[in-house]
């Protein structure tokens, strides 16, 4: 049913540009990829806009270099913004919204619906389930190329299916994914047996430097922009490595603060069973899904590092 306006939508537009969420992921690259390659079928002129590049590991999925940086003139007659929770989640590629027919696609828990249409389906696993969803009503026939993007954004997003997120439905998309010419092999290696060594250096260094807190319930990592600097890394890099303090045996909730190289504070959140820990990223002006959030903030990295393991302290 809610599919119903935006398929009509998009069979009518010709000129269609998808946008995404700042520091991408694979759930954000393999659903606009996904969407990407479809759209194209229809014979539409399609823009990918992203405020940043695809990082490395995705670079095996088809259209993968079709992506561009905000800031060109294109004549958009529909945006289509996947796996993004609000506006401000999408950098300066916002800007492209602006007097436009929106239609939002997204599982997160703190959307805003700031869309015209609205799909969002928080029982979804990956924005890429709803993609998946998407293209099947458009009629249009999934290619391997398609299948490897969404089963990529799903593979990233239930943490290869581990996560309670994981439903039968994830499953059957998968095997469908499968028996479209998805080779799981293939797909795992380039996500997951492709790491950079500076990744590796900063996983070491990360590692070194986590603390403990509440019991030992809470696991936190901190990392200074002169981290960063000293092993060459690059913010791409920390995807995945929250998952090393969370996966610590008794610890409820994880907690990353990076320091960029803007000097902001970002803060990666995880729970295990039961924090909720999207409640805690609304307060800082960030969002997400109650076992995994993320903020944004301005300060010293020390400072909110206690302020927040205090906060987290106080929700137990
Ligand atoms: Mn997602």
């Amino acid at each position: 049913m809610i599919y119903q306006g935006p398929v009509k939508l998009i069979k009518e537009r010709k000129n269609i540009a998808i946008l995404s969420h700042v520091m991408p992921d694979g759930d954000n690259i393999g659903s606009c990829l996904a969407l990407y390659n479809a759209l194209i079928k229809l014979g539409k002129n399609v823009v990918i806009i992203q405020d940043d590049d695809v990082p490395e590991i995705y670079k095996f999925l088809k259209s993968a270099d079709k992506v561009v940086k905000p800031g060109g003139d294109y004549s958009i007659d529909l945006v289509i913004a996947l796996d993004c929770g609000d506006i401000s989640r999408l950098g300066k590629s916002a800007k492209y919204l602006e007097n436009k027919d929106i239609i939002n696609i997204d599982h997160h828990i703190s959307n805003t619906k700031f869309g015209h249409h609205n799909i969002i389906d928080t029982n979804a696993s990956a924005t890429a389930e709803l993609v998946y969803e998407l293209i099947n009503k458009l009629e249009i026939i999934l290619d391997k190329d398609i299948c490897e993007c969404i089963y990529t954004g799903i593979v990233t997003d239930t943490g290869q299916f581990q996560y309670s997120n994981t439903t039968s439905v994830t499953h059957q998309i998968a095997a469908n994914l499968i028996n479209n010419g998805v080779e799981p092999a293939k797909v795992y290696k380039a996500l997951y047996q492709n790491n950079s060594i500076s990744k590796m250096k900063l996983i070491g260094k990360a590692l070194s430097l986590m603390e403990f807190h509440y019991d030992n319930k809470i696991a936190s990592i901190m990392l200074s922009k002169e981290d960063f600097e000293s092993l060459g890394a690059k913010d791409e890099d920390t995807d995945g490595l929250i998952n090393y303090a969370r996966d610590i045996k008794g610890v409820e909730v994880a907690l990353l603060f990076k320091e960029t190289y803007e000097r902001k504070i970002k803060i990666g959140f995880r729970s295990k069973d039961y924090i909720d820990v999207s409640k805690i990223a609304q307060k800082y002006g960030g969002g997400g899904h109650i076992r995994a959030a993320g903020a944004t903030v301005d300060g010293e990295l020390n400072d909110i590092k206690e302020k927040i393991v205090e906060d987290v302290i106080n929700v137990f």
